[in-house]
């Protein structure tokens, strides 16, 4: 249902920007580029946020009279049973840019597809802005994430963990921990690794980078919606700019944060990687060829009469260079890396080394805990941690891309 308020509100603002050096206002400065972008929705999701949405939209719209455009909020409410909404309709009445969506609850990244396709399709939003209702995002940090936008990014992230970002020092560890590994698996699982804040819910996106994109098809409901669509804006090409800002606990209400969501979260991430990741897929055939190189070497070797601790580091050497000769001149073959070959070759010795060095101690290791299993096991079993190792040290050390 779509609550649109009846009083119209004269949308005049002040501005109390201060003069430039340039002796023009930030404001003139902001007119002067208003051809590109001029109406802006903010899109709030909200599940049981009585306490904080009515002083949130306050805020807003105190902040909204420093800033020069066309400012909106439409709150995605899921029919939240304490009476969200009403407040929003409350909030409507006295001021005519709030708007309400309410709907069945499925998630969070439901609610923003539901949200941006409306406000670009049915309110020709020319950017669209994403934040929490719980104060976690600064009101007074829409201003600058809006100026970011209008100064040439195409997606701009409020971001906790650049230089200057921060997370609440009170978060428990738990929560902590959540937000670190979501961030690790988003930038180096999914291959994100530029942006340092995938799961950041705090973002400004121009609607042209949004129109590239088919929202339906991300295949997300929850939490996952973030790095969904960060992943497809960067496929896009988009310029991707983030911010520090610093990221506060709620004082009211609780997280909305669930299992679920963690867990669509860790398998959406590796579908990201199997899906769009060539890179990774040659990876794993490359190191499937590695176990045949490796058993069927480890084998001869042992038939052949070879001692077993002999035979176990000659194969996994046999196989790493068999890997890294195909990882060099097929997995990897597009990257383009500035360093000199000797530098690579360093790399590639030292990565090796250490890798051997996981693969035959998880090889001794399990030969002296479980003597009764047969030997190939305990060298298969060596490969799993040294195989992980290996990709991520050479995906991001050996043969990592230079930047532009
Ligand atoms: N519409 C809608 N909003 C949600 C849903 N889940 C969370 N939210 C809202 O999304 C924002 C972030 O959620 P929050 O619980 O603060 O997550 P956290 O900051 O990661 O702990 C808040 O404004 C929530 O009310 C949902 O399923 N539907
Ligand atoms: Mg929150």
């Amino acid at each position: 249902m779509i609550f649109r308020p009846e009083k119209e509100v004269n949308g005049t603002c002040d501005s109390v920007f201060p003069v430039t050096g340039s002796g023009r206002s930030v404001a003139e400065a902001w007119a002067f580029r208003m051809n590109r972008l001029s109406k802006f929705v903010l899109i709030v999701p909200t599940y049981n946020e009585r306490d904080n949405i009515g002083p949130l939209i306050e805020a807003l719209e105190e902040e909204f009279r420093k800033i020069p455009y066309d400012m909106n909020i439409l709150v995605m409410d899921d029919n939240s049973p304490d009476g969200t909404a009403e407040i929003v309709r409350q909030a409507g009445k006295n001021y005519s840019n709030v708007y309400l969506i309410t709907g069945e609850k499925q998630g969070l990244g439901a609610a923003y597809i539901r949200g941006m396709k409306h406000a670009i399709d049915g309110m020709n939003a020319d950017a669209v802005m994403e934040m929490d209702a719980d104060f976690s995002h600064k009101p007074d940090d829409v201003p600058r994430l809006i100026r970011a936008l209008d100064e040439g990014a195409d997606f701009v992230i409020g971001s906790r963990y650049v230089k200057g970002g921060t997370i609440p020092h009170d978060w428990g560890l738990l929560r902590q921990a959540i937000s670190k590994w979501g961030n690790i698996f988003a930038r180096y699982i999914v291959g994100l690794y530029k942006v340092h804040d995938c799961t950041a819910g705090f973002r400004a996106i121009r609607s042209s980078i949004i129109k590239r994109i088919d929202l339906e098809s991300l295949g997300v409901q929850g939490y996952a919606f973030q790095i969904a669509l960060l992943y497809k804006v960067m496929a896009s090409g988009a310029r991707v700019q983030e911010i520090p800002v610093e990221f506060v606990d709620r004082v009211k209400g609780t997280t909305k944060l669930g299992f679920s969501d963690i867990r669509e979260f860790i398998i959406h991430a590796w579908w990201l990687r199997f899906e769009h990741s060539k890179t990774f897929v040659r990876f794993v055939v490359v190191g499937a060829s590695g176990v045949l190189v490796n058993l069927g070497v480890f084998t001869v070797l042992i038939n052949s009469g070879l001692n077993k601790f002999l035979a176990s580091p000659i194969s996994i050497e046999l196989s790493i260079i068999s890997n890294v000769l195909l990882n060099n001149f097929w997995t990897f073959s597009a990257r383009k890396t500035k360093h000199r070959f000797y530098v690579k070759g360093l790399k590639f010795n030292v990565v090796s080394l250490s890798v051997l060095g996981i693969s035959y101690s998880t090889f001794v290791i399990l030969n002296l805990l479980l003597p009764n299993l047969a030997l190939q096991i305990h060298q298969v079993l060596g490969i799993v941690p040294a195989m992980l190792a290996n990709y991520f040290l050479h995906s991001y050390w050996t043969f990592r891309s230079s930047p532009e």
